[in-house]
């Protein structure tokens, strides 16, 4: 009888080590685990969480080796029991204890890993994007072409490079004229001409559509000049030409008359002064009462109550002629004037060149 409780002694001894040794075996990958948890990907920390609960519930469970040994307590000799049941306990204590630490570790590392993943907040309102607007000088060009297609214009497009039929011969300017010169335009190494004026666009409109016409042509244009606040060698112009038969300069002065009526207020006055341009003949220069102080001298029209608008005129007959038109039975009046320009006034810009630096804080005040 003796012998065969300690052969149970024995066997129930031996089983403790194994339980042990096994658990350590499979426990061993784990603890691992659980120390670089860092590096695993939260896939694997949940599945190794799963897999650890899996052991656990082998090794500490209902049906667990543990569970056995614990039952055998009651069955070992009354002598050895109370060290047996102690040894049971430790190992329980001792699975518990370090399942428990995996379990932590791996919980711990799961959520580090999630915030970590969860950083980038889709719960977030979205950061609005900056609405654009359009440039200070489109939407003067535009104000101006609303204008003029209310009065019965079409607006014409045409290229920025011309030859110098286009450019200069149809617009009655000499081969000598210092316009002409390459000191004044850009040529490209072909001969051909970025256009000074927004004129050929109308010479190509006037040999497209025979008279009567009216229309405005608004651009970019070209000069050989040396950038300073007052000049740039590329700037908007819009320029107007009607063809008619008894077009008149009065026609021509009640046109921009209005357009500057409806440009500043309906107190605005005109005054127009003579002058000489090749394409038109006779020519003048269009200056309008002051839209800051209306004619009483300010900083803005210099003390002189007028601001200068521009050039204009009757279409010289050689104009007219260049594309096939009869002077005889129709005449024209044209005009002229730099979009750049009158926009720095408006706002009141001490340099021209801020208009083409494209520095959003200067221009997000168009808004
Ligand atoms: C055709 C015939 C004649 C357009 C005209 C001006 C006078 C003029 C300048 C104003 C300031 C250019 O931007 S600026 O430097 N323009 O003074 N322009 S008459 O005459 C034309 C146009 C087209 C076929």
């Amino acid at each position: 009888m003796n012998e065969l409780r300690d052969a149970a002694n024995i066997d129930s001894a031996t089983s403790i080590a194994a339980v042990r040794e096994a658990f350590e075996r499979e426990f061993e990958r784990f603890a691992r685990l659980a120390e670089r948890g860092e590096a695993l990907s939260l896939r694997e920390i949940e599945e190794a969480g799963r897999e650890l609960g899996e052991l656990k519930a082998r090794y500490t469970g209902r049906k667990s080796p543990l569970a056995a040994l614990k039952k055998q307590i009651g069955r070992v000799a009354a002598e050895e029991r109370a060290a047996f049941g102690q040894r049971v306990q430790r190992l329980e204590a001792e699975l518990s204890e370090r399942l428990e630490a995996a379990e932590r570790a791996l919980r711990d590392a799961g959520a580090r890993k999630r915030i970590e993943l969860e950083r980038l907040d889709v719960t977030l309102p979205g950061r609005r994007p900056r609405r654009g607007h359009l440039h200070p000088i489109t939407l003067l060009r535009q104000r101006m072409e609303d204008i003029f297609v209310a009065m019965g214009y079409a607006v014409e497009d045409g290229p920025e490079i011309e030859t110098d039929f286009y450019n200069f011969d149809a617009l009655n300017i000499p081969s000598a004229h210092p316009a002409r010169s390459a000191q004044d335009t850009f040529y490209t190494t072909d001969g051909l001409a970025l256009r000074t004026q927004t004129s050929p666009v109308q010479i190509h409109a006037m040999q497209r559509r025979r008279p009567p016409l009216r229309i405005i042509a608004p651009g970019k244009v070209f000069r050989r000049d040396t950038p300073d606040a007052t000049h740039n060698p590329m700037f908007f112009q819009i320029e107007g030409l009607l063809v008619d038969r008894h077009a008149t300069m009065a026609h021509l002065k009640g046109t921009i008359a209005e357009f500057v009526r409806r440009m500043f207020g309906p107190h605005t006055r005109t005054r127009f002064r003579p002058s000489y341009f090749p394409f038109t003949e006779p020519s003048a220069e269009v200056d309008y009462s002051c839209f800051v102080c209306d004619g009483r001298g300010c900083r803005v029209c210099k003390g002189a109550g007028w601001i200068e608008l521009g050039g204009s005129g009757m279409v010289h007959p050689n104009v007219l002629r260049a594309v096939e038109i009869d002077p005889e039975e129709f005449s024209g009046f044209a005009f002229g004037l730099g979009i750049d320009r009158m926009c720095a006034l408006m706002y009141g810009l001490d340099d021209i060149r801020l208009l083409y630096e494209n520095d959003v804080r200067f221009l997000e005040q168009f808004a």
